[in-house]
C-alpha cells in the first residue's frame, strides 16, 4: 500500500473527476479524503498540476541557524491599532485565546500557555514577500494539523480561514469587538502604507492611487463596510492546512514572537508568499466556502485582486 496517501488521494481525485473510479479497496484514504474533496471544488487544471508536482507533501527548504537573517523585516501591520489587541498585548497576552471553530465537531479555545504545552515544530525557512524582499527566520509553533485533528473536521470542511486581530487602514478608533468575519464589507482599494505592491496584478483599476492610509481612510473603510471594520484574514485549503510545515508559530528566532511579526500567534505556511502568512491570528474557522467572508476572495489581499493560491 502506498506510503504517500496524499499523493494517492490527489491522483484518485483526478481520476474521480474524470469519471474513472479507481478507489478499489484502499483503506489508507481516511485522511486523504479531505484532500480529494478539496480538489473537487473547481480549481483549474493548471493549479491542480502545479499542486501535484510542487507542493504535495514536499517540504519547503529548511536552513541552519547560521542562515537566519539578522533582521526579519516586519511588513504590513506592525502594531495593530485595535483596542482589544492593545489590551491583550499590554498584559503580555495572558488573556489571549485562540479560537478554533466552524465546521468542526469540537470547537475549542486555547491560551498561549496551553498552546505552548502542545507538541511543537521548529523550522528555519525563507519568507518571500511579493514586494521583492526575503528573510530567513526560525519559527516554533503548533502544527495546524494537530489543532484540526483535535477539533475534528466535519464532512463539509474544505478550507481553513485565519481571522486576524488587526483592522486594516485605520488609526486605532476601532473598538475591536468585531470578529473580522463580517460579510459585506465595501470596496477597499488602497494599499496600506508599506504594502504597495507594483508586482501584483490588480483586478480593479486605480488600486494604488490612494497612498494615504491614515485615520481619514479608516473612517471611509468603516463606512463603506456598513460599520464593520475590515480585518486582515487569509484562507488555505486542507492540503496546505495538513502540510507538516504549516504551523501556528508563537516563537521567532527562539524568542516570543514580537508584536511587529504577529504576536502572539501567526501562521507559517511555507512554500507560499508572504501575504498568506497571517499574523495576529485570533480565530481559526473551518469552512466549506469563503464566499461569505470579506469580499469573498479568500483573504484581505485577495479581495484587492491578488491570487488566492500563492504557492512558490
Ligand atoms: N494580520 C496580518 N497578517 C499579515 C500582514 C498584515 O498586514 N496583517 N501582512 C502580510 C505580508 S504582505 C507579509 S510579507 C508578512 C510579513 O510578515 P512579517 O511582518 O513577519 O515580516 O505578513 C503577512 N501577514
Ligand atoms: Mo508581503
Amino acid at each position: 500500500m502506498s506510503r504517500q496517501p496524499s499523493r494517492r488521494a490527489l491522483l484518485l481525485g483526478a481520476t474521480a473527476a474524470a469519471g474513472t473510479a479507481m478507489l478499489g479497496g484502499c483503506d489508507r484514504l481516511g485522511e486523504a479524503e479531505w484532500f480529494r474533496r478539496t480538489l473537487k471544488t473547481g480549481e483549474d487544471a493548471n493549479l491542480f498540476v502545479q499542486r501535484l508536482l510542487l507542493t504535495e507533501r514536499t517540504l519547503a527548504p529548511e536552513f541552519v541557524e547560521a542562515d537566519i537573517s539578522p533582521w526579519f523585516k516586519p511588513n504590513g501591520t506592525e502594531d495593530p491599532p485595535d483596542r482589544s489587541y492593545k489590551a491583550l498585548a499590554k498584559r503580555k497576552f495572558v488573556n489571549y485565546r485562540l479560537e478554533v471553530g466552524g465546521l468542526v465537531e469540537k470547537p475549542f479555545k486555547l491560551s498561549l500557555a496551553e498552546l505552548r504545552k502542545l507538541p511543537a515544530r521548529t523550522q528555519i525557512t525563507r519568507h518571500d514577500c511579493v514586494e521583492g524582499w526575503s528573510a530567513i527566520g526560525k519559527w516554533t509553533g503548533v502544527p495546524l494539523a494537530d489543532l484540526l485533528n483535535r477539533a475534528g473536521l466535519k464532512p463539509e470542511a474544505r478550507f481553513v480561514v485565519f481571522h486576524c486581530a488587526d483592522t486594516m487602514g485605520q488609526d486605532g478608533d476601532n473598538d475591536g469587538e468585531d470578529d473580522g468575519a463580517a460579510g459585506d464589507s465595501g470596496s477597499q482599494e488602497e494599499a496600506p502604507a508599506g504594502n504597495a505592491n507594483p508586482n501584483m496584478t490588480k483586478q480593479s483599476g486605480g488600486g494604488e492611487s490612494k497612498k494615504d492610509s491614515g485615520g481619514q481612510q479608516a473612517s471611509e473603510d468603516t463606512a463603506a463596510s456598513g460599520g464593520s471594520p475590515v480585518r486582515y484574514y487569509e484562507s488555505i485549503d486542507l492540503l496546505d492546512a495538513f502540510h507538516p510545515q504549516t504551523i501556528l508559530a508563537y516563537e521567532m528566532n527562539g524568542q516570543a514572537l514580537p508584536v511587529a511579526n504577529g504576536a502572539p500567534l501567526r501562521l507559517r505556511l511555507e512554500r507560499n508568499l508572504g501575504y498568506k502568512q497571517a499574523k495576529y491570528v485570533i480565530r481559526v474557522e473551518v469552512v466549506e466556502s469563503f464566499a461569505h467572508i470579506g469580499e469573498g476572495k479568500g483573504g484581505y489581499w485577495e479581495d484587492q485582486g491578488y491570487a488566492w493560491y500563492a504557492g512558490i
